[in-house]
């Protein structure tokens, strides 16, 4: 089995109150495992099975949609863990902080922008910061387990930071209020791991 399931960097509760653990337990060990689990089958006994996580992402028009669905969720979440943290918060620090500013104007701004993408994306799918070939950064979204390493999902750059804006994320503590789970989001994104992406 090629892949498996990251371990947290933290505890369940670690993100309270912003994400309450009954929520993070079920994402990471019921979801996120479904996609590890879902993805090693689809990929057993194929050609696919020697490739990397990122390798699949690049030629995604080339596998099936249930490693795209699988693999995409694997890749976002396997992201998405290392950019909560429980000493996180705004605003954005060192490199991308700059982009940021540079880009968007204020960190103010930048977050309205974040907001709007991710309110806004119909559906179950991600919001996306991505650092571009000039260093600039970009707001995009896509849907459904989908992310900007697949050159088909019309978010263009390099991923550095993504929200997870499916209801399984948000629902056991804001049911339908996805502003509310947006907001506290804020509160907790690792700036430092974000640059360490901006930086790779
Ligand atoms: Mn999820």
């Amino acid at each position: 089995m090629p892949f498996e399931l990251p371990k947290l960097p933290y505890a369940y509760d670690a993100l309270e109150p912003s994400i309450d653990a009954q929520t993070m337990e079920i994402h990471h060990s019921k979801h996120h495992q479904a996609y590890v689990t879902n993805l090693n089958n689809a990929v057993a006994g194929t050609d696919l099975e020697a490739m990397s996580l990122e390798d699949l992402m690049a030629n995604i028009a080339k596998v099936p949609p249930v490693v795209r669905n699988n693999g995409g969720g694997h890749w976002n979440h396997s992201m998405f863990w290392t950019i909560l943290g429980p000493n996180g918060g705004g605003p954005a620090t060192g490199a991308v902080g700059e982009a940021i500013t540079k880009t968007f104007g204020s960190y103010d701004k930048f977050k309205e922008e974040f907001t709007k993408a991710a309110t806004t994306r119909f559906g179950s799918g991600w919001a996306w910061l991505c650092k571009q070939t000039d260093g600039s950064v970009q707001i995009c979204s896509t849907p459904n387990q989908d992310n900007p390493l697949m050159p088909d999902a019309g978010c263009k750059g390099h991923p550095v930071l993504g929200l997870d804006v499916w209801e399984h994320a948000y629902y056991l503590k804001y049911q339908n209020r996805r502003p509310d789970y947006i907001a506290a989001f804020f509160n907790l994104v690792n700036w430092d791991e974000v640059n360490r992406r901006f930086n790779d």
